[in-house]
């Protein structure tokens, strides 16, 4: 039997905009979701978890379960409501009091500064195609290690790639741009160079604690062993892996990327340039970062393509509805034999142990990884006030095991976040794409611990992967 090490961190995860719900409470100014999920008349972020006043609940839950970990992020619209300007106390005193509760109960706490919840007055100027999104972002990242002083891990932003790709590409996110590539490779890097600032400005500053980023990372694998599969599944890597990993431990895009950038934006009829002065700034911080997060839900098998870009998001969980066709990189598709969640997600824990190594040998200057999220979304049924959800535990055990294997060749994990904590709001799926260790009645706001919660806190106490 596989185990993970006595002093692991075994937490869940969470976001501000998927939990906190009170959307216009508590003078937190608007963001561009409010708006596109009411157009849009699917569902809203409203009350989801009500982790705004629940926040004692869950923190009780995760000291009763052994969760000692909790992800959170500050909505940067309830501490400044317009994006910069006037400081909003109401919002401060919440996080302190979340932050306080959190200590009580032995919990300890990785904040997010971003979650994909710009504040809509700078998000309406081009969020952060804008440069001056950058500047904002830096002051409130600065405004918050001066404020929350307690916090002992901050990270700047949660995955950069889904969010140029969901904004920009596929057009699930506001403003729901589809098919341009320039806005991602444009977006990912004025990411990038935010964050090696707010590092700057955190280890210049002298701040106590850490600070990371968290990336999305999910590894890329050629459809076949034809020379063309082989290149789309670099193209591919090389947009949403190579070139963040590159930005963040490089300080600036190694050959390889670059290459690829070009390529991609040529087939698509545009060029790029990156400001040479932002490399400074991103090489002062590449061997800063005291860790990285990885969220890891699955993998993709890429094939070549030619064709125009076509893409659909499977966002109701009718398996085999997706599809993923990029022009000038690939196509990602199914592959025979291996299991997906009922949204099309590739279950493929080795996906998880290759990516966890190939960092290791790529990237020698990280300090500690985390995987800031993981975990199975699901139809979860409750029955008689019970939720039997073993696909959820098996998907787990499989991805602890591959990580057990990771730290056993080597590799720094230092904890694990399974996403979710609790039920939550999905993005771009709604509310029955459930993820939690605890299921949430949306209507009542009751929690009720899944098998999974049983399961993990056997887990966290004994660090014995079980069936
Ligand atoms: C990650 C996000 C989370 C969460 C999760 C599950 O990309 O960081 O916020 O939503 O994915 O995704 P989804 O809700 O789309 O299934």
């Amino acid at each position: 039997m596989k185990t993970l090490p006595d002093d692991f961190i075994f937490g869940g995860a969470t976001a501000a905009y998927q939990c906190e719900g009170a959307t216009h409470e508590g003078g937190k100014g608007p963001v561009a979701w409010d708006a596109f999920l009411e157009k849009q008349g699917r569902f809203l972020a409203e009350p989801a978890s009500d982790f705004y006043h629940k926040y004692p609940i869950d923190l009780e839950l995760c000291e009763k379960f052994g969760v000692n970990g909790i992800r959170l992020s500050i909505a940067w619209s309830r501490i400044f409501p317009e994006g910069t300007g006037e400081v909003n106390k109401e919002g401060v005193r919440y996080y302190h009091e979340v932050l306080s509760e959190a200590k009580k109960r032995n919990v300890k706490v990785f904040v997010t500064l971003h979650h994909f919840d710009t504040p809509k007055a700078l998000f309406d100027e081009g969020d952060f195609l804008n440069r001056q999104t950058i500047d904002a972002f830096v002051e409130y990242a600065k405004f918050c290690f001066e404020e929350f002083k307690e916090v002992e891990y901050w990270s700047t932003f949660n995955e950069i790639y889904p969010i140029a790709t969901n904004q920009y590409l596929n057009g699930t996110f506001p403003p729901g741009i589809t098919y341009d590539l320039k806005k991602v490779m444009t977006c990912l890097h004025n990411m990038l160079y935010a964050h090696a600032r707010a590092v700057n400005v955190f280890k210049d500053g002298g701040y106590k604690g850490q600070i990371g980023v968290v990336h999305s990372l999910e590894t890329k694998y050629p459809a076949s062993m034809s020379d063309e599969d082989i290149h789309a599944a670099f193209l591919d890597d090389a947009l949403s892996i190579r070139m963040l990993l590159d930005g963040t431990f490089k300080g600036r895009y190694s050959k390889e990327t670059l290459s690829a950038l070009k390529e991609i934006s040529e087939e698509n009829g545009f060029e790029i340039h990156f400001p040479e002065a932002d490399f400074v700034e991103m090489e002062k911080a590449k061997d800063r970062n005291d860790y990285l997060g990885i969220n890891h839900y699955q993998s993709h098998f890429v094939k070549a393509y030619h064709g125009e870009s076509r893409i659909h998001h499977n966002g109701t969980g009718d398996k085999g509805t997706s599809a993923y066709a990029v022009k000038g990189i690939g196509e990602r598709i199914y592959k025979e034999g291996l299991p997906r969640t009922d949204w099309d997600w590739l279950i493929y824990p080795k996906g998880l142990y290759d990516l966890l190594i190939r960092i290791q040998t790529d990237y020698p200057n990280y300090k500690a990884i985390y995987i800031t999220e993981n975990g199975m979304g699901y139809k979860d049924e409750f029955v008689d006030g019970k939720i039997y959800d073993e696909p959820r535990i098996d998907y787990v055990k499989q991805y602890m095991e591959a990580l057990a294997d990771a730290i056993a060749d080597g590799v720094n994990v230092k904890g694990y976040f399974l996403w979710s904590l609790m039920d939550v709001f999905s993005w771009s799926n709604g509310y029955n794409k459930r993820y939690g260790l605890f299921y949430v009645d949306f209507d009542t706001q009751k929690r009720y611990p899944k098998q999974s919660a049983y399961w993990y806190q056997g887990l966290a106490r004994t660090k014995e992967i079980r069936d």
